[in-house]
């Protein structure tokens, strides 16, 4: 047992060393990467040899770890919000295999999309794959629950996901840790055909997991971490969920006077918001995110006479995250104000770092594209992606990771032409290589241009998957030698770079510029280091 003082995110790292995991599988994505970061930079996983190391993306990482879950061994995968969009297919399909070694997928959300494309609400994928999910509402739940969640995990042989929000995984508290647990033998399922989805296997895994849902609602009453405080004044109910009783209690400092329903495990407990009902006449439910349960319980409540109010009723607003001012006006409780927020910490636009590569190789791109009509470059996410602002205005969309070769493909196809992809190398590897496939199988006159910083740059840095191979990879996929060029975005360049880029959007056929130098930031972590 020891005290320290840890962000959301690294207590669920820290807990993960502790419970004995064989390996973390991730993809850098704000506000999740300090998960995988704190067990990177720890010695607790040098000395055990933990695998830490970034995979490709998410649905890569994902799998990795349902493999490692296979072979017996504990493994969690963390990712944000959307990636697990991109994980989705194994993430539903693990919940029919079941799995072997305990399973935790921890999913980072970002509701106010702090640094995100949109706000969904993951409750909802474990809902659609009918796992547990288990909710934080302080630092030390994130670090107790992912014990909780291996038990549960191997318990029930299902993977089990771990919902955060930023605010919880950005702030610190001290967090009491647990003596490390040993780390599970290799073995492999008894029935080896169980991972097997054929339909006549996925049918009967199927049922099994549907068998299981009337425990897992059981196991959900009686949880540690779910609770019904009966209150001194039932005039309303509560019902929190996850970081949310963490606002109800900071508005009431000397103990919550109305019924209160915590719930941080799921599914969310039928017996126990029955129990609340029978204790009031209208509920209010504070929830991160989507109103999740919200809208379950219109269904659920809706002939019992009960009034709830949260998200859909407007007493909370309908998007945008929750925080204690909000719990206080839904609670009709005076706000207190704070003090004012000193200028120099007001909110900036976001920009490109001066210097930086990726600037270079947009003054290029512009100059080429003067001779044609605007409205062409696709672009992908990244750090890039702020050309989307002035001086620059210089990209036309940012759907998804990867997007930008397939819809400048299908621009293409329309008869845009020539559309230009704009993409990282992180971004490339993630989902790009894909999509490049698809333009090389049919010639697409599509211009790409990677811009090769050679980093994750708009995460912090961390390791991109293909440094040193982005060529080797082209080639491989097909793009011809000819129209495969290097260019190095460098102001003295600019002419050189102009040229070469205007060549290839003349070109017929699908061509890709790989634009490479350093991430200035990076580099200037790289020589400190060197140095040190
Ligand atoms: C599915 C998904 N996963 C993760 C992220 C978080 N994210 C945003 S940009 C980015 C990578 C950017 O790397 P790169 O394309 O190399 O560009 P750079 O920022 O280095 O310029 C990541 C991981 C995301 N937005 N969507
Ligand atoms: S972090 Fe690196 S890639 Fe991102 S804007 Fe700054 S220099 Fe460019």
């Amino acid at each position: 047992m020891g005290k320290l003082v840890l962000l959301g995110a690294e207590a669920i790292g820290q807990a993960a060393l502790d419970t004995g995991i064989s390996g973390i599988y991730s993809y850098p994505g704000t506000p999740s990467t300090e998960i995988t970061e704190y067990v990177q930079t720890s010695r607790q996983a040098l000395e055990n040899g933990i695998h830490c190391s970034w995979s490709a993306n998410e649905k890569t990482a994902l799998e990795s770890a349902l493999g490692m879950s296979y072979a017996g061994k504990r493994a969690m995968v963390c990712m944000k919000h959307v990636g697990l969009n991109v994980a989705a297919d194994g993430f539903i399909n693990a919940a029919i295999t079941g799995t072997g070694g305990g399973f935790i997928v921890t999913v980072a959300d970002d509701p106010s999309m702090h640094s995100s494309q949109n706000e969904q609400d993951s409750r909802f994928y474990a809902d659609f794959a009918q796992l547990p999910v288990l909710e934080p509402s302080s630092q030390q739940e994130a670090y107790d629950m992912v014990f909780a969640g291996f038990e549960l995990s191997e318990k029930f042989s299902l993977p089990v996901m771990i919902r955060i929000t930023t605010r919880l995984s950005h702030s610190r508290a001290l967090v009491t840790t647990r003596s490390p647990r040993e780390r599970n033998p290799l073995k492999l399922p008894e029935d080896p055909r169980q991972f097997v989805l054929l339909p006549a296997i996925a049918r009967r895994r199927y049922r099994n997991l549907l068998n299981m849902q009337d425990s897992l609602q059981e196991v959900a009453f009686k949880s540690e971490f779910n609770r019904l405080e009966a209150g001194t004044d039932s005039s309303f109910g509560i019902i929190s969920c996850g970081l949310a009783y963490n606002y109800v209690q900071e508005n009431f400092s000397g103990g919550i006077p109305y019924p209160i329903l915590k719930i941080t495990h799921y599914p969310a407990p039928v017996k126990m918001i029955k129990m609340l009902a029978g204790l009031t006449s209208t509920v209010l439910v504070l929830e991160e995110g989507y109103p999740f349960l919200e809208s379950k319980l219109r269904g659920l409540l809706d002939d019992s006479g009960l009034v709830i109010k949260g998200r859909l009723d407007g007493t909370i607003p309908r998007d945008g995250e929750l925080n204690p001012d909000l719990v206080a006006k839904a609670l009709g409780l005076p706000v207190r104000k704070g003090p004012d927020v000193p200028a120099f910490l007001a909110n900036r636009p976001p920009s490109m770092c001066k210097g930086c590569g990726h600037i270079d190789t947009y003054n290029a791109l512009l100059e080429a594209l003067s001779g044609f009509d605007p409205g062409r470059t696709f672009s992908d996410i990244g750090c890039y992606t702020l050309a989307a602002m002035p001086p620059f205005n210089a990209i036309n969309s940012c759907v998804d990771m990867g997007a930008s070769v397939t819809m400048a493909k299908g621009a293409a196809d329309a008869g845009l032409i020539p559309s230009v992809a704009f993409i990282g190398d992180s971004t490339f590897t993630h989902s790009g290589m894909t999509g490049l496939l698809d333009a090389v199988n049919e010639n697409s006159p599509i211009t790409v241009i990677i811009s090769d910083n050679e980093t994750t740059g708009m995460t912090g840095g961390q390791t991109s998957s293909a440094t040193g191979r982005i060529e080797s990879i082209c080639r491989g996929i097909g793009v011809p030698d000819e129209h495969l060029r290097v260019i190095v975005p460098l102001r003295k360049n600019h002419d050189e770079n102009v040229a070469i880029i205007r060549e290839e959007l003349n070109h017929p056929g699908i061509s890709v510029i790989i634009s490479r130098r350093e991430c200035i930031q990076t580099a200037s972590r790289r020589l400190k280091k060197q140095k040190a």
